[in-house]
């Protein structure tokens, strides 16, 4: 396993719901850093980028926050870059979700020059593939991965240096089960490979995976962008955007395990801590122990042999 490096990006200038500036502390108090340690070898904290504080203003054109939002991503963009230039596997902690702007389009950029294949599992109860037009609060951090994929306003979809950042199909969605109406639409349209929580319920999780990671060879390097909400809130309260139904704690282990077992995992986002939603930090607690399991933690004792 790559050196790693903890990014942390304090805000929550894309979300509804104000308290996920506190993730990236709630985390570190959780023992990230630690865990990360014990399994992924040399670990660098960053500390935090830094930029504008929270107005809480209303949506202007379909838009929370733009201006605030391109500040935060471009900060954290740069931040990126520079660790995975330096040959190191970053950890982004959020921070809300539109994060993932900055953070994947570093990781794109990266990916270009080395001659890299990307992949992206978006572990996440949204799809997050909100427009201007389509947005029924002007929330950025339901539009990242629409951003990402080129439909979005300038300032933010350059981001990364090369538009689009990401193709639809270097994209595989995990775990939705909340999506809006034309974002349903849309979503269909550009052609997003969307595992729902029905297909998961139908299927299992880890079939699911086999498909989600079918295709990739040495030259793949794995983004996961996981969102805290994509868990179930009976096991993880501590999020701004509850959906009920989400994966189990086993569930959600098994599809850490099994990206591990990859050995292609090569950045990382923890977005949509909530730590003024959360109870005795046991949301945090958990996605460390999620984090252990990406980092190769197995909880594998024996192999059955018939
Ligand atoms: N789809 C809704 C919107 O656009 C809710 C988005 C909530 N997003 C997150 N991240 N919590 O996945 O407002
Ligand atoms: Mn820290
Ligand atoms: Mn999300
Ligand atoms: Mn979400």
């Amino acid at each position: 396993m790559r050196p790693a490096s903890i990014i942390g990006a304090p805000t929550d200038i894309g979300a509804g719901t104000r308290g996920a500036s506190m993730g990236p502390e709630a985390l570190c108090v959780a023992g990230l850093v630690e865990a990360v340690a014990r399994y992924g070898c040399d670990v660098k904290d960053c500390g935090n980028v830094a930029g504008p504080a929270n107005p809480g203003l209303p949506a202007v054109d379909g838009f929370r926050h733009l201006r605030e939002v391109v500040q935060w991503n471009r900060a954290l963009n740069a931040a990126v870059y520079a660790e995975l230039v330096d040959g190191r596997l970053p950890i982004m902690i959020g921070g809300d979700h539109c994060l993932a702007i900055g953070s994947i389009s570093a990781v794109a950029r990266h990916c270009r020059e080395q001659g890299k294949t990307l992949r992206i599992l978006w572990l996440d109860a949204h799809a997050d593939f909100n427009t201007a037009a389509l947005t029924p609060t002007g929330n950025i951090h339901g539009m990242p991965v629409s951003t990402l994929c080129g439909y979005g306003p300038r300032e933010l979809v350059e981001i990364g240096g090369c538009v689009p950042a990401i193709r639809p199909d270097q994209i595989r969605q995990i775990g939705i089960r909340s999506v809006d109406e034309g974002e349903k639409r849309f979503l269909r349209e550009v052609g997003i490979e969307v595992f729902d929580m029905r297909y998961i319920d139908e299927v299992g999780m880890r079939r699911t995976l086999e498909l989600a990671l079918a295709g990739m060879d040495e030259s793949t390097h794995l983004h996961v962008s996981f969102d805290v909400d994509f868990l179930d809130p009976e096991i993880a309260p501590g999020v701004g955007t509850t959906v009920r139904g989400g994966p189990t704690y086993r569930e959600a282990q098994l599809c850490m395990e099994m990206v591990a077992d990859t050995g292609r995992l090569g950045s990382l986002d923890i977005v949509e801590l909530n730590p003024a939603l959360d109870h005795r930090n046991m949301t945090a607690e958990l996605a460390v122990d999620l984090v252990e399991s990406l980092f190769g933690k197995s909880t594998l004792l024996r192999m059955y042999q018939p």
